[in-house]
């Protein structure tokens, strides 16, 4: 009898932590642009962290819902552009008021001091891709590092608590 028992309680603990490992976040991640004559030569100044007016951006990346469970996170990601090749780095912010470094010349955000945790690359028009992280608690950044796109409004921050 208290053996059935204990075996029944190690069942019960492996069903959870099955459960558990099954029930992953997915956040709805939406690439958007509204090209018009946006010159993204050079950098709009629309970046995290940089207090400028959002509802000027000429592109975007809207995510549903903006909060996650920590544990693994599925990102699926939809290129909504009507022409324009997109893609998602993920990467560990402290806050939304942390100023990202920025490579002039390339128009880019130099991820060399950032810690990135997943990407989707090169995402066509219309396309859709997934991808599962791992997140802990914090705040992180998805953004698009095609040259000019993420000063031009390019990004969103997820929070995982
Ligand atoms: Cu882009």
């Amino acid at each position: 009898m208290k053996l059935l028992k204990s075996l029944a309680a190690a069942a019960l603990v492996t069903g959870l932590l099955t459960s558990a490992a099954l029930a992953e976040t997915v956040v709805k991640v939406t690439l958007i642009d509204k090209m018009t004559d946006s010159d993204l030569s050079k950098p709009l100044g629309l970046g995290v962290g940089m207090k400028a007016d959002m509802s000027k951006a000429p592109m975007g990346v809207a995510v549903n819902p903006k909060l996650a469970t920590p544990g693994a996170v599925r990102l699926d990601v939809t290129n909504l552009a009507s022409s324009l090749v997109h893609e998602v780095q993920v990467a560990r912010i402290t806050d939304e008021s942390q100023v990202l470094t920025y490579d002039q010349s390339r128009n880019k955000v130099d991820t060399e001091g950032l810690e990135i945790l997943g990407s989707v690359a090169e995402i066509m028009p219309s396309k859709s891709a997934s991808l599962i992280i791992d997140l802990s608690p914090g705040k992180y950044l998805l953004f698009c590092n095609v040259a000019g796109h993420y000063m031009a409004g390019m990004w969103a921050i997820i929070e995982v608590k």
